[in-house]
């Protein structure tokens, strides 16, 4: 009896209540909330079929018809520099790429199979090399987004909630899969220079499954303590995790089915969204967020203690569609002027309304006028402030001055996207 309380016990112990971030990893951490806004890329073979990156299991598409895929796929526009200009032209401090997404097609020359963008595509090149040392160059850190689920490996087994169309022998060792796995996070995280860290993403299909968390982080903090570990089971942190994604949501958000379970926990927070619906390129998909809608989910996004991870889906020539390029500009040029009410804040003092938000740094808290439709704005419970002015042109704002709060005068003149007053206390 004794020894089974002991058995039972053991896993919580050695998983990760064991779990102490090293000082690296808590000043990553301190660095990633600065950071507030990176970009997010969905590329792989799946893109020249342009329908996104789900297509194998829409189309019901085979393993063997999917293998046919790659000999199509030589990116030969592909410009590492181009895209981190691009990101940091966009105000992002860090890129998320995926290395390998559903389909189990690595976009980096691992060693472990020769489903790979090296081994099975014309191109024979290493993007994630080339983009890990434009990154290092331009100041820029990666992160690497890699699929726990996996459409192609035959070990993948018992399959899970997707990728039942696949045409795999239904046999196969899930130890074996994992194993594999790790050895590719392996060669990522000793092949690539420092990594930002690692976006999990897939844990879903198979939820009841024991994916040996535990070993696979451990793996990861044992060769780059100071990368931070996410991942998108969309439910409260798994312990050894350094923070926590919300998908197509808001922190705490539910609009997503899938956020339903989705509580927020005590780790620095991001969510993800695509400027149209797609995350991997489909060419037909016009629904673009506009760029006002954009900055406003920045704003929110921070105001509401997060980070903006937006997402790009490249053709399959390696280039980036107008309409991402231009949005991304236009996101650009509004943190040129009002960067300083994004990076380096925490969520304000003033809870997120409908309205805008606040953020806070240093003595500082930025009111964002995102939809106010009147002139006057009143905020409560609010600390002492000296005074207001807007954060472009530093023109005073009028405050009257209410019990426990203060209402702000809003100018004529405003910032169509965001319009920033920075209160000082
Ligand atoms: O299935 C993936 C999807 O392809 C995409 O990667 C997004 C990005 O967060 N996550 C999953 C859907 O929840």
């Amino acid at each position: 009896m004794r020894n089974f309380v002991i058995a039972m016990l053991l896993p919580a112990a050695l998983f990760g209540q064991s779990y102490q971030p090293s000082e690296a990893n808590q000043k990553a951490r301190e660095w990633f909330q600065d950071a507030r806004f990176g970009m997010f890329i969905h590329w792989g073979v799946y893109s020249v079929l342009g329908d996104g990156e789900w297509v194998m299991n829409n189309r019901k598409i085979t393993v063997a018809d999917y293998e046919k895929l790659p000999p199509r796929f030589n990116p030969t526009e592909f410009n590492a520099a181009e895209w981190v200009s691009l990101a940091k032209a966009a105000g992002m401090k860090y890129i998320t790429i995926t290395s390998k997404h559903h389909d189990g097609f690595a976009m980096f020359g691992t060693k472990q199979n020769h489903w790979n963008i090296v081994d099975a595509t014309p191109y024979k090149k290493d993007p994630i090399k080339m983009l890990a040392d434009e990154c290092r160059r331009q100041g820029v850190k990666l992160f690497f987004y890699h699929s726990h689920l996996d459409w192609h490996h035959p070990d993948y087994y018992p399959r899970g909630r997707t990728g039942q169309a696949s045409g795999r022998p239904d046999h196969g060792d899930f130890e074996k899969y994992l194993t594999f796995m790790d050895s590719q996070l392996r060669e990522l995280l000793t092949g690539y220079g420092e990594i930002g860290g690692i976006w999990f993403d897939g844990w879903w299909d198979k939820p009841d499954a024991n994916w040996h968390l535990d070993r696979t982080y451990g793996l990861i903090h044992s060769l780059q303590p100071a990368a931070l570990i996410g991942n998108n089971h969309h439910r409260l942190p798994f312990p050894g995790e350094d923070f926590q994604m919300f998908e197509k949501d808001l922190p705490g958000k539910k609009t997503a089915e899938f956020n339903a379970t989705a509580e927020i926990g005590k780790l620095p927070l991001e969510t993800c969204d695509t400027i149209n619906n797609a995350w991997g390129y489909n060419k037909d998909d016009k629904q673009f967020k506009s760029t006002t809608q954009l900055i406003h989910y920045l704003a929110r996004a921070a105001g509401y203690n997060g980070n903006f991870l937006l997402n790009i889906g490249p053709m399959p020539t390696g280039k980036i569609q107008p309409e991402f390029v231009e949005r991304l500009r236009g996101i650009g040029k509004w943190l040129e002027r009002n960067g300083e009410s994004i990076y380096g804040t925490r969520a304000g003092p003033v809870a997120p309304a409908s309205w805008g938000v606040t953020t806070e740094k240093a003595g500082k808290i930025y009111v964002h006028v995102l939809d106010s439709p009147g002139d006057l704005l009143a905020l409560s419970k609010l600390p002492a402030v000296k005074s207001a002015k807007l954060l472009t042109t530093g023109a005073p704002v009028e405050i009257s001055r209410l019990k426990g709060g203060i209402v702000l005068h809003l100018p004529q003149q405003r910032d169509e996207a965001d319009t920033v007053i920075v209160l000082e206390r």
